[in-house]
């Protein structure tokens, strides 16, 4: 199991990463990779009993990317891991690449394509049930985005989630209070978010989802036998680039040669402060 400190310097590696190669693309949705990098590092480094040797086990894990938009996170994360070489995301969103702005089965890893918001929780429903059926004992993760919410199908997932007991499947909402026209709240108001979610029959919890301790906690376990769990992840969307962070317009976007190299640097001299700082 990696230490916080390690997990931490993943982290700022990961954010480095998603600008790295949405640079190079010429496209990608920054803001939102950014918000929910820590979650994707906890998942795949502590909790997803998932790798590329058990990729194809039926008992595995399985993770599904509702905001399917936030795909560079996903792609940087699961090249760390050794799904697939870093490499292959020279071809980022070119023609006939695997790794276009989505998530899609091409790519060892993706286990649903997704991106039209609202799928995510449908399906991770339904994967969590045949778990149940078959009594396989894996568990089914999907991380939404707080826009993606006035999706209805989400609401119906919510209900069908807690019909069917599913303690083994864990929603995670970024919660960066930011979608693609504005602030969640004007667009299309969820609050009191965990009130719902908890009058839907769900266990509930919120955290700071950029503390790793505190997502590592909320999703080790089950929150509570019998019902299917609800993390709300508060979250900064652009978290780790200053310029970046709680901005509408870096929703998506491509930054220039001038602020790549600044948002670079306040990640080196992060990195730079965890060495110095490290035990
Ligand atoms: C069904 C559907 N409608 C609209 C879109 C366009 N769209 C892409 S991202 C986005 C906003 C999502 O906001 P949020 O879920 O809060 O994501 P985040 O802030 O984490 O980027 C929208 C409306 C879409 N991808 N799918
Ligand atoms: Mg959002």
């Amino acid at each position: 199991m990696p230490t916080d400190g390690e997990l931490a310097r993943k982290s700022l590696q990961y954010r480095r990463n998603v600008l790295r190669w949405i640079k190079h693309a010429g496209a990608g949705h920054t803001g939102g990779s950014l918000s929910c990098v820590d979650i994707l590092n906890v998942l795949y480094n502590r909790i997803l009993r998932v790798s590329p040797a058990t990729f194809t086990d039926p008992k595995r894990d399985r993770y599904i990317q509702s905001k399917g938009h936030s795909v560079e996170a996903l792609f940087v994360v699961l090249a760390d891991c050794g799904f697939f070489p870093e490499s292959d995301l020279e071809t980022l969103c070119g023609y006939q690449s695997a790794y276009v702005g989505h998530p899609t089965r091409h790519v060892t890893g993706v286990e649903q394509n997704t991106g039209a918001l609202g799928h995510g929780l449908p399906l991770a429903v339904g994967t969590a049930l045949a778990s149940k059926l078959d009594d396989a004992g894996f568990r089914a993760f999907t991380l939404l985005g707080d826009g993606e919410l006035a999706e209805g199908s989400n609401w119906e997932g919510a209900l069908a989630g807690a019909h069917y007991k599913l303690d083994n499947l864990t929603v995670i909402i970024d919660c960066n209070t930011l979608q693609i026209t504005g602030r969640t709240k004007d667009v299309m108001n969820h609050e009191p978010l965990a009130e719902k979610w908890a009058a839907f029959g769900w266990a509930v919890r919120t955290i700071d989802g950029h503390n790793l301790a505190a997502i590592t906690a909320a999703l080790e376990q089950p929150l509570e036998a019998g019902k299917p769990s609800c993390v709300i992840a508060r979250t900064t969307k652009g978290k780790g680039v200053s310029f970046m962070e709680d901005v509408g317009k870096w929703h998506h976007g491509v930054p220039s040669a001038d602020e790549l190299a600044r948002a670079y640097a306040e990640l080196d001299g992060a990195i730079a402060q965890l060495s110095g700082g490290a035990a």
